[in-house]
């Protein structure tokens, strides 16, 4: 589903539930990992994109005055009510342990939304490894900033996300899920570089090539007893190569120590450090559309994880052998597993025209393997958290030096762009664009577009800060 219909589903079912429309509706989508397994808590890197399936939430302050968040989820789990009054811990039910760690660090940092009606709907597949629960803490984030008008700074709103997964779920993950989630661009894979936390946005726009996700529909429970003891089998090859994390080791210093650590140990940081050079060369392989070679970089990847890190499974291979016997010539240039293992996703580099052929196969010889029914769907690097209705009920005009962008409902509709809410001086000036404001202006060029407005109507110009936000807040 687009997000446009999405938004409109959720709004109606939130006033199914509670009575009145939602005041705002948010997104945060979920991810897939192209290459980068298990690097991020080593210092590594990693090369995901967000993909458009979202966690939607839409809200409106509680009418009772309650200090208390009510969750409702559109799938029909438990509610939630989480109350402001008393101290946040994890509780039941346990699905909303996740927005339960957001709010308790937004509250730490004074940041307070007060009583809240809300309701979830996610349209990213649960346990499937394509980060659902991510997608859940970075849109409860993006909604209490719309909320609160009071925004973080995008790695310190990843990183809270990030404790909230290890506080309140108990998930020792690293920084990848929630990066990604909150940064994520359309048309672009983030390189990001889990030490310094610095990113490099890699173009993925050749409508030629595309995502292929399979989702084998198993989920092995082993998942998260067995990360942590990955997290600790790595630390303990670092601290026996005398490094500070396996980022800082070489294929050649493990080589030399290997008599000094068990084979398992030795496995696993041979695992991390050869994904970390593939990850690197996936990068440079892109930029210059050199799909074969991304495509072997990732058949290397699946062998590494499988063999060296233990983390496929029986029905992962057998999505990635499939892959390598439609091969090239039926269209997937490389396939491996995604995510952290134990079943889940696959994701596939593939010729977008060879996707119907390749899915009709995929379908046939997995089921004919497993005895499973596995889902697919093919994708292209989606843009990262969205506010998609915003706080200011009453319109205002714009003053002239205000910009007030990014506190703009921002709706797109049919083949020219409206914007509504607080700026009717916004939209009256998009009218007075020749030839309007055509979607293709929508992204990158929205940037030059802001600035030529402003310009045009002397409303002051708009700082790099809000021209960052206005891209974010728009509506794919
Ligand atoms: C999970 C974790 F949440 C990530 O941080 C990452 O470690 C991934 O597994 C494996 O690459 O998704």
């Amino acid at each position: 589903m687009k997000l446009n219909d999405l938004v409109d589903r959720v709004g109606q079912e939130f006033e199914q539930i509670y009575g009145r429309s939602p005041r705002w509706i948010v997104a945060a989508p979920g991810r897939v990992n192209v290459i980068g397994e298990h690097t991020d808590y080593n210092d590594g890197f990693v090369l995901p994109m967000a993909i458009d399936r979202y966690a939607v939430l839409a809200a409106d302050s509680r009418t009772d005055g309650k200090n208390v968040i009510r969750f409702h989820d559109a799938s029909g789990a438990e509610p939630a009510f989480i109350n402001l009054s008393a101290p946040i811990t994890p509780g039941t039910p346990k699905w909303a342990n996740y927005p339960r760690g957001v709010i308790a660090g937004y509250l730490a940092r004074g940041i307070n939304p007060g009583g809240l009606d809300v309701l979830l709907h996610s349209t990213v597949p649960l346990g499937g490894g394509l980060s659902s629960s991510a997608a859940l803490e970075v849109s409860t984030a993006t909604l209490l900033e719309n909320v609160t008008g009071k925004k973080l700074d995008p790695v310190e709103k990843a990183l809270l996300c990030q404790k909230a997964e290890h506080d309140f779920a108990g998930v020792p993950c690293g920084i990848m899920d929630q990066f990604i989630s909150v940064m994520g661009q359309e048309n672009h894979l983030l390189l990001l570089d889990c030490r310094s936390r610095k990113t490099q946005l890699v173009p993925m726009d050749d409508p030629a090539i595309g995502l292929f996700i399979v989702n084998s529909n198993v989920r092995h429970e082993l998942g998260n007893s067995e990360y942590a003891k990955r997290r600790a089998q790595c630390e303990s090859a670092a601290k026996i190569l005398g490094v500070p994390s396996l980022r800082d080791a070489t294929a050649v210093d493990l080589e030399n120590a290997r008599s000094k650590m068990s084979d398992v140990v030795f496995r696993r940081a041979r695992h991390v450090i050869s994904e970390i050079e593939r990850t690197i060369h996936a990068a440079e392989g892109l930029r210059a559309s050199n799909w074969t070679t991304v495509g072997q970089l990732m058949y290397a990847s699946h062998r590494s994880l499988r063999d060296d890190y233990e983390v496929s499974c029986r029905e992962l291979d057998a999505i990635v052998e499939i892959s390598e016997s439609i091969g090239i010539k039926g269209g997937i240039y490389g396939c491996r597993m995604t995510g952290g293992g134990f079943g889940g996703c696959t994701v596939a580099l593939v010729k977008t025209e060879a996707v119907p052929g390749i899915s009709k196969k995929m379908a046939e010889d997995y089921k004919a393997k497993t005895g499973i029914d596995a889902s697919m769907f093919v994708t292209r690097p989606a843009s990262g958290a969205v506010i998609l209705k915003s706080r200011r009920a009453q319109s205002q005009p714009l003053q002239p030096g205000r910009t007030g962008w990014d506190e703009e409902e921002q709706l797109r509709s049919g083949p020219v762009a409206r914007f509504r809410g607080r700026g009717p001086s916004i939209a009256e000036a998009c009218s007075h664009v020749p030839g309007g404001l055509h979607p293709r202006m929508i992204g990158q060029d929205n940037f030059a577009f802001a600035g030529h407005f402003f310009q045009r109507h002397r409303l002051g110009s708009v700082s790099p800060r809000r021209h960052h936000h206005a891209k974010n807040t728009l509506v794919n």
